[in-house]
């Protein structure tokens, strides 16, 4: 009986089930009322007692193999198949996901296109400086604290210290010293500071710096120069104010403050009630830096300005927390699918 069971199994894997004939044939042969299975369950009754457990647990795994084979096959071949007239090739493709651009890098095209439209081109510049390019140039004293380990990162280059340059100025020290005026450059780039990381403060940021250096350039210039660039980001309704400050490398310095669109500069939490958003920092370009730079400053003025990208995207898109520009998280990129 063993034998017999064991050459049945053998039997069925053998048997080739090709069209619903064949699997019609396997059923009747096999599950049928009359088939061999039936027929070997009969037989289990003249199987000594000994015998009748081990042979009951053979026959009904005999049975679950012609019923899994059995299955197995009818469900392919009832399967519909795919005719040429079944598919419907006027059916709006599968959408591929497609990427997106970084909102930093969105934000900072726009400037870059703001600024081009006006006569400005675009200067870059390596991200690991000198002291000269970095510090020196821009008229910051050997004991100003931005020289301090605390608020830069200085690294060793073949015994020589370099330092993370902590401003694109050092892109535009570059250009002064190889361009002659009338020079109009703005300078985009990753910009590093020795900080802690948190929801306002990054170890590396974004900036694009301004310069416009010419025969008679005035303050006037500059504010007319910022306005055009706040409405053209902001929207025409913008409005801009000017309060003093100081950077070594302008004199006089100012920070510029936005009107808040969010509320049409009537007082919300996003302008802390004061109306107004600050964008930037700006000035005329210290006497001192042009000449270290090789234009003479009897000659030419010029106007500077600095903003961080981060900060024109805060208020543009309303991030609230700088970390979501560097943690790649799809959730906060996907949102900018199909921005230019
Ligand atoms: C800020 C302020 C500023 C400049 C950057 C500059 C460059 C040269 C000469 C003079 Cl080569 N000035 N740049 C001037 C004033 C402000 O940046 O808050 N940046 C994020």
């Amino acid at each position: 009986m063993k034998d017999k069971i064991d050459s049945i199994i053998e039997e069925i894997n053998q048997f080739s089930i090709e069209d619903t004939q064949a699997l019609e044939k396997f059923r009747i042969q096999y599950l049928g009322t009359k088939g061999l299975l039936k027929d070997l369950f009969g037989e289990l009754k003249s199987v000594p007692n000994e015998e009748k457990k081990e042979v009951g647990l053979l026959l009904n795994g005999l049975r679950t193999i012609a019923e899994e084979k059995y299955n197995t096959f009818k469900e392919t071949l009832d399967a519909p198949k795919a005719t040429a007239s079944s598919i419907d090739t006027s059916r709006p493709g599968e959408d591929s996901s497609v990427g997106s651009r970084h909102p930093l890098m969105l934000v900072r095209s726009e400037i870059i296109e703001i600024f081009n439209r006006i006569g400005y081109t675009v200067s870059e510049g390596p991200e690991i400086e000198d002291d000269w390019h970095n510090f020196s140039a821009l008229n910051f004293p050997p004991e100003h604290p931005a020289r301090d380990m605390q608020d830069t990162f200085f690294i060793q280059n073949e015994g020589e210290e370099m330092a993370l340059r902590t401003h694109t100025s050092s892109v535009q020290v570059r250009v002064m010293e190889n361009q002659k005026p009338p020079i109009r450059t703005i300078s985009p780039g990753r910009v590093f500071r020795n900080e802690a990381i948190s929801a306002r403060a990054h170890c590396f940021f974004h900036q694009v710096e301004g310069l416009y250096i010419d025969k008679k350039v005035s303050f006037a210039d500059l504010k007319q120069t910022l306005l055009y660039f706040a409405q053209e980001m902001f929207g025409e309704k913008a409005q801009i104010r000017l309060r003093p400050s100081y950077f070594p490398f302008t004199e006089p310095s100012a920070e510029v403050d936005v009107s808040c669109s969010i509320c049409n500069a009537k007082g919300c939490n996003v302008c802390k009630n004061t109306g107004w958003l600050e964008i930037l920092g700006c000035g005329m370009v210290d006497p001192a830096v042009l000449e270290a730079c090789g234009i003479d400053s009897k000659e030419y003025s010029g106007f500077a300005f600095g903003m961080g990208i981060e900060r024109i995207t805060q208020l543009k898109y309303k991030v609230n927390d700088l970390r979501l520009y560097s943690e790649n998280d799809v959730r906060f990129l996907k949102q900018f699918t199909g921005s230019l």
